[in-house]
């Protein structure tokens, strides 16, 4: 029997393979022999040593049929032992934690289903559940900007027991100021979570192939990847994180103050303050703790698995039969460059992921910009060595369902998120404007059939 850290570890490196897959050679072949030697030795790690398999292989259909889905539903084909982990999953995301299990010191929600809760589990929310993110910028450049004392992320918690002096949170929001620097903050709104499972398994060869970092066919857009402490981004609306374990890990310790251990040898890591921090660890890829009296990790390591387990297998929201409307809608949005950045396919090993997005991130204008550096963007030559000014490009698809939109939820419609592109999407914001008022609608009825 396979011990823990050998499950773990098979875990990652079948991640990894699985995000060779889509782009190697015929003679890949030997490759998807050992993902299937893989499975079979996860299969092993499922009973009894602690870790509950969460398999990401290829999965026994990577092409499903065409079949009705609904908002909420795993993707289609999943094994029964994935289904399951899906389901227990689902539970853990509503679960309300309280304080007696573990819930904060500092936190924003009590559930992840407290934010991604619109139109269903898994989804967006309304204004009213934005949060702060924060940093003290000592104006040296933006590698040396650092969380505000006594937090233990960028995330500004609303809620929480006073812990220090600095920090009194008496149910109020903390206070972002420092004694010596100016702070720079932003709001978040939530973002849904249909089908962000899939990006996971796209290369970064395929994600790295559509970057033009130095705007090479001077077409004015000059996307670019981000990366953390472990590969190439693809969570988080700046792209800031390579994995969901992170976005899972991060999440429960940053917005609920739910202490977690993460799976050894996994590509996880959450980046937390140094030094002091009264909720956290210093060290990536290290366990978090608090010291709320609980006993760390307030979450085992298999409710951990099943809640990396929803995310990773809901299914993405499915289109609808594009009407005439629709139809002219999408040559438009081709025409208008849209389709630069929302890039309407890209391939996985699971098949190909309609998000329309590059998973890259764009420069949109100073009016969008927020001025905080997440992760350690590519290189390039005519862009900050930050992405203070920079957004990962929103998925499109189910996207009249998860109003407001950009960043911080400001633009209440489709059409006012588009008229705000700035940047690098400016062109294509301004012929958007030029086009008649039925063209325009004919884009706006395209993205409502996504
Ligand atoms: C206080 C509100 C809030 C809570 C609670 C919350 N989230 Fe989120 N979630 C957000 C916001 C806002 C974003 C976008 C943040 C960013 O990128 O800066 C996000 C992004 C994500 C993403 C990335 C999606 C993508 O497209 O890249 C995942 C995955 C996710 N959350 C999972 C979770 C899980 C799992 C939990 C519970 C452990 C959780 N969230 C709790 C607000 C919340
Ligand atoms: C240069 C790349 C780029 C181009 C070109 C571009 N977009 Fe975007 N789009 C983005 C980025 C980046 C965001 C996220 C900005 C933010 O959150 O502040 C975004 C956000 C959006 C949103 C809001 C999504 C949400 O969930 O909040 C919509 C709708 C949208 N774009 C539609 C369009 C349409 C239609 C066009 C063509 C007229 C277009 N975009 C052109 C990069 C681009
Ligand atoms: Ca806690
Ligand atoms: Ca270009
Ligand atoms: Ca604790």
């Amino acid at each position: 029997m396979p011990t823990d850290r050998v499950c773990a570890s098979l875990l990652d490196v079948r991640l990894r393979l699985a995000r060779e897959l889509d782009t190697l050679p015929p003679s890949g072949k030997p490759f998807r022999d050992s993902i299937v030697l893989i499975a079979l030795s996860l299969t092993a790690c499922q009973h009894g040593t602690g870790v509950t398999e969460t398999p990401i292989g290829p999965g026994p259909n990577p092409q499903p049929q065409p079949q009705a889905v609904e908002l909420g539903d795993p993707l289609p084909g999943l094994t029964p032992t994935e289904l399951a982990a899906f389901q227990r999953g689902r539970v853990l995301f509503e679960k309300r934690f309280k304080p007696s299990e573990g819930l904060g010191p500092l936190y924003n929600a009590s559930s992840c289903s407290s934010c991604h809760s619109q139109p269903t589990i898994g989804g967006s929310s309304e204004l009213y559940r934005n949060f702060y993110v924060a940093v003290v910028d000592p104006g040296i450049g933006p590698a040396f900007q650092f969380n505000l004392t006594g937090l233990p992320s960028v995330v500004v918690p609303a809620f929480g027991q006073p812990l220090q002096p600095a920090h009194r949170l008496d149910g109020i929001r903390a206070p972002m100021v420092n004694g010596f620097y100016p702070v720079i903050s932003s709001q978040r709104n939530s973002i849904p979570i249909f089908g962000v499972g899939l990006f996971e398994f796209i290369s970064n060869a395929t994600i790295q192939a559509n970057a033009d970092p130095n705007d090479s066919d001077s077409d004015g857009i000059s996307g670019r990847f981000n990366t953390d402490a472990v590969g190439v981004g693809r969570f988080g609306q700046k792209a800031q994180s390579n994995n969901i374990e992170f976005f899972t890990r991060a999440p429960l310790m940053n917005q609920m103050g739910i202490t977690s251990n993460p799976f050894l040898g996994a590509a996880g890591t959450v980046s937390l303050a140094p030094g002091v921090a009264p909720q956290g660890t210093g060290t990536p890829n290290a366990a978090t703790t608090d010291n709320d009296g609980v006993p760390d990790p307030e979450i085992t390591h298999n409710e951990l698995g099943d809640l990396i387990a929803f995310t990773r297998f809901l299914a993405p929201p499915e289109p609808l039969p594009f009407d005439e409307a629709a139809e002219r809608g999408e040559v438009l949005f081709d025409r208008l460059g849209c389709a630069k950045c929302h890039i309407p396919e890209l391939t996985s090993s699971r098949g190909p992921v309609r998000a329309y997005t590059d998973l890259l991130l764009h420069e949109m204008g100073p009016a969008l910009a927020d001025g905080i550096n997440f992760g350690t963007p590519q290189s390039s030559s005519i862009s900050p060595i930050h992405n203070g000014n920079e957004w990962r490009t929103s998925p499109l698809w189910g996207v009249s369902k998860f109003a407001p939109y950009l960043h911080d939820g400001r633009a209440a419609t489709l059409d006012e998120a588009i008229r705000m592109h700035g940047g690098e999407a400016s062109a294509s914001a301004e012929d958007y404007m030029a086009l008649t008022p039925t063209e325009r609608e004919d884009v706006l009825a395209f993205l409502r059939h996504l």
